[in-house]
């Protein structure tokens, strides 16, 4: 294969779906307004000829049944949909190199795809981009039991890579609701956050190395399994978060942490966010290093896991609830001070009431009165996704101005989210797609989200809906009102 080994990006024009983005009108419509995409680039039209040549490379891998395709064509939503007719499933590096380098050539567009679980409609086309799939890329490459680095073709299954180590003694550095479908290249190429950052932080952490295949079919092979490597530029930051506009990610190595032999999940229930915050400060404080998720969700959440799941609180009612887990290596010492902390949360009347777990049955019970309100959601209508990073004290004041300002124009305006993370998942729901309600909430929210140095995206990436808005989070002249000094004179 041709390597270029973290020397340079391509000077090729590049071709992926992001480029070349708008939405198709679908059941009740499209979510995002067709404002947000833009019109076709002058890409070339998939002939015979293309397709001769993949079905040469990709023997049975090269799939243009409608019905297959179908589902590839629409996000998981439901709320974007492209017409591609293509869908390339290469098995190796090789086979990528060769697609993008052959698309290239003939100037066709490309959109990778991973699990298409994203929620900003970047993982489907809009016209007719060729899928690049990397359903078949699965194979666990390597894993090194003394450093706890495994190394994984980019198509692996985030929850298939869970359960390979579990046996292992070692879990993923991350954790999202999507595990089961969700890849773990898509997770890099979206920067994914989840409910384990608050611990391990974030992908750009814990990533150690990349394999990129770039728009002109060249290999980037910077797949190195070292902790410290300071021989120049770290490039493969770059692809972690570009959602597919710099490359393909073919290969991950990443560090993942021993299996906590102690875990315990607590759901508490405060009446109000105040004490909510009270509440994650005295936990930093008292669980220190064992604390390693901060989860909230409010009653209006817990309103829809009852209503459309069948879900019921374990708690008695409250305005807002906690997830809080801990995981350690010995049982009595965090059983230990969870109780401190409990006692002393209790004390200080800052938790109205709460349930503790440390069986594995009820633990996954309790998580997934957090893990499920995105599915509740899907059940109570059409929904608007915003996904903020806040300064945390400034969280759900957001939620309280958006139910004031849209009243009952809106079905359900639900706040939920990773505390720890100052990351509010701000969701509104409508009996169907509404475009003055959008108007109400939109550029609202965004300029909300700005006047707080804010960012309009904290974990899902840009994708199709929220490429727009960009500005409102880029720390550049236009979101600050006054010039930037210049502090070298
Ligand atoms: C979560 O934290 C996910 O549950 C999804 O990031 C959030 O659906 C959403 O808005
Ligand atoms: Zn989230």
């Amino acid at each position: 294969r041709t390597s270029s080994r973290c020397s340079f990006l391509p000077n090729s024009s590049l071709q992926f779906g992001a480029g070349a983005r708008k939405l198709h009108a679908e059941g009740n419509g499209p979510k995002s307004s067709p404002a947000a995409a833009p019109d076709r680039l002058p890409f070339s039209r998939v002939t015979q000829e293309d397709l001769a040549f993949f079905k040469k490379i990709l023997p049975g891998r090269t799939i243009t049944d409608p019905d297959l395709l179908e589902s590839s064509n629409v996000d998981w939503l439901k709320s974007v949909k492209g017409s591609s007719e293509v869908m390339l499933r290469p098995q190796t590096t090789e086979d990528v190199s060769q697609i993008l380098s052959y698309c290239n050539s003939r100037n066709l567009a490309v959109n990778p795809q991973g699990g298409n679980t994203g929620l900003t409609g970047g993982s489907v086309p809009v016209y007719d981009e060729i899928i690049l799939s990397t359903a078949l890329m699965n194979k666990i490459l390597a894993f090194d039991s003394i450093s706890g680095i495994l190394t994984c073709q980019a198509g692996c299954v985030l929850e298939n890579l869970s359960l390979y180590l579990e046996k292992r003694d070692h879990i993923m550095p991350l954790d999202l609701g999507a595990k089961g479908s969700c890849q773990i290249g898509g997770n890099v190429a979206t920067n994914a956050g989840g409910l384990r950052l608050l611990r391990y932080g974030s992908l750009h952490g814990t990533v150690l190395g990349l394999e990129v295949v770039l728009a002109d079919g060249r290999v980037l092979d910077c797949l190195t399994t070292l902790r410290k490597d300071n021989t120049g530029y770290d490039l493969k930051q770059l692809f972690i978060g570009s959602e597919g506009t710099l490359g393909v990610i073919t290969a991950v190595s990443i560090l993942c942490p021993r299996r906590p032999t102690s875990v315990n999940v607590v759901f508490l229930g405060c009446e109000t966010f105040e004490q909510l915050l009270k509440t994650f400060q005295l936990c930093r404080g008292m669980l220190g290093e064992i604390l390693s998720a901060f989860e909230f969700l409010d009653s209006e959440c817990m309103r829809l896991l009852n209503t459309h799941l069948r879900l019921p609180n374990p708690i008695s009612d409250c305005p807002f609830y906690v997830v809080i887990e801990t995981s350690g290596s010995d049982p009595s010492h965090d059983g230990e001070k969870l109780h401190n902390f409990l006692e002393e949360a209790m004390a200080c009347s800052l938790v109205n009431d709460g349930t503790v777990a440390t069986e594995e049955t009820k633990i996954k019970a309790l998580w997934s009165m957090r893990e499920r309100v995105t599915e509740a959601l899907t059940h109570d209508g059409f929904t608007y996704k915003y996904d903020i990073s806040l300064p945390v004290e400034r969280i759900y004041q957001l939620v309280t101005d958006m139910r004031e300002r849209l009243g009952d124009r809106a079905k359900s305006v639900v706040g939920y989210g990773h505390i720890g993370d100052g990351n509010l998942h701000l969701n509104i729901t409508s009996p169907a797609k509404d475009p003055a309600l959008l108007a109400a909430i939109e550029p609202f929210v965004y300029e909300w989200t700005a006047s707080c140095q804010g960012s309009i995206s904290a974990e899902h990436g840009l994708g199709l809906k929220k490429r727009n808005y960009i500005y409102y989070s880029y720390a550049g002249p236009q979101r600050h009102s006054q010039p930037i000094q210049d502090i070298t004179r």
